[in-house]
């Protein structure tokens, strides 16, 4: 394994320091009755090698645990700060919990709560790329318990069958909240093509750097996902909610500290005589005092106001499509109105895209709105999967890029409401 320059070596532990001390101060924080949760990311720090090979056009759909990976994007203490107090000038305007991380600026897409809910939108902003001709990728993150989720496969099949650049993060710590995962590891279940496997010590920023350069070069060249499945360990409880001591063992407690990222890397540079004891003593404290004041400032910023509540929750409407829609014929049904409006969609603007399940021709359909898109528009028209949620997850990602997405669900009413007999 080839190692890291030392000034990059030093850099990332320099990082990873700071996003070690954001947690332990969102900790103390928490604890006095400020903010009103946090969830660390503690041991997950040396995932900030996986930036060092993306590019700023690239994508990050980042796990709840990636507080250093995100600030390998750019991302700063101060702005995580301001996300952990809810403030109004924080990348959601407080909307936001802590460790749903989103940066316009760094092309990082936030979160939801549902775990596993962000990676079928990552393959929609990869499918924008692959629309768009370019060479950019997307990474997606989550954990190992949340990969279990069915959106997972939804993606991993949706990114294979279209050759998606995506390189799916795995964040293997063994647990999803108090629940080993070992025995429901699909990765030791033999699940996987291992052609599309990359496992890696999620501890070791040089192995990290090495295998995402594999993965990233994969992706951007057109060969689809890779998944990076990398084993590390969750230091921390849970959140603010949890208490790990509860469900793992002393033993268990002291064999993960044993191998905290940090400490590894600071020994291995004072060791090599990259660094002294006193200047690693030094680095701390400088950082420690940075992060105390980065959060006093935050807290001192200001909250949204009841005013703001509607704001950056729509974009800019797109020009419409003017009188011709008022040319129709009065022997038009609804549909015709509908497929005719589709149809001058496709013609005036590049950005639409049509998707879903047999919507192409010849079928054009099920109820025949998209009638003849495909075969006058067959590089914007695509028949789905049977797959609801890529329909819904990919059309997000897919606006969050930048195009029009109109997506079709050909049936709604499929779920009996209560009281409703068949
Ligand atoms: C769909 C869904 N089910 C349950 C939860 C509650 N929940 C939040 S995190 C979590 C565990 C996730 O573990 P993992 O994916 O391994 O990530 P880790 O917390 O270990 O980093 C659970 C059960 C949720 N947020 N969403």
């Amino acid at each position: 394994m080839s190692r890291l320059k030392t000034a990059v070596r030093l850099k990332l532990l320099e990082t990873m320091f700071l996003s070690r001390e954001g947690d332990r101060r969102e900790g103390i924080l928490f604890r006095q009755g400020q903010g009103w949760f946090q969830i660390s990311s503690m041991g997950h720090e040396a995932l900030i090698a996986l930036s060092l090979h993306l590019r700023s056009s690239d994508y990050l759909f980042p796990h709840y645990r990636d507080r250093c990976l995100v600030m390998g994007r750019g991302v700063t203490t101060g702005e995580l700060a301001r996300v952990f107090y809810a403030k109004r000038d924080s990348s959601s305007g407080g909307r936001q919990l802590p460790g749903h991380f989103s940066s316009r600026k760094h092309n990082i897409c936030s979160l939801g709560s549902p775990t596993g809910s962000n990676l079928l939108p990552a393959c929609g902003a990869a499918w924008g790329m692959v629309l768009d001709g370019k060479d950019d990728v997307v990474m997606a993150c989550v954990g190992d318990s949340g990969m279990r989720q069915g959106e997972f496969y939804e993606a991993y099949a949706f990114a294979v069958e279209r050759n998606l650049p995506v390189i799916f993060v795995v964040e293997d710590n063994e647990y999803g909240i108090s629940t080993c995962t070992t025995q429901s590891n699909p990765l030791r279940n033999g699940l996987f093509d291992m052609k599309r496997i990359l496992q890696v010590n999620g501890r070791d920023i040089d192995d990290l750097h090495e295998a995402s350069a594999k993965a990233i070069k994969q992706a951007r060249s057109g060969h689809g996902p890779m998944v990076l499945w990398c084993e590390l360990d969750r230091l921390g409880s849970h959140s603010s909610s949890d208490d790990h001591r509860i469900y793992r063992s002393a033993e268990n407690l002291e064999l993960i500290q044993s191998r905290d990222p940090v400490t590894v890397l600071a020994r291995q540079l004072i060791e090599e005589k990259h660094l002294s004891e006193a200047k690693w003593e030094a680095m701390q404290e400088t950082l420690t005092r940075q992060v105390e004041a980065d959060y006093m400032e935050a807290a001192a910023s200001n909250d949204p106001k009841p005013e703001d509540a509607l704001e950056q929750l729509l974009g800019e409407p797109h020009g419409g499509l003017g009188d011709t829609m008022n040319q129709g014929c009065s022997d038009w049904r609804i549909l015709d109105a509908v497929n005719e409006t589709f149809r001058q969609a496709l013609d005036q603007n590049r950005r639409y895209v049509f998707f879903g399940e047999d919507i192409c021709d010849p079928m054009g359909g099920v109820f025949k709105l998209t009638n003849g898109l495909s075969t006058k528009y067959p590089d914007r028209v695509f028949n789905s999967p049977l797959a609801e949620a890529t329909i819904v997850g990919v059309a997000c990602g897919l606006a969050a890029y930048g195009y029009r997405p109109v997506f079709e669900l050909q049936f709604i009413d499929l779920w009996v409401r209560p009281g409703t007999s068949w």
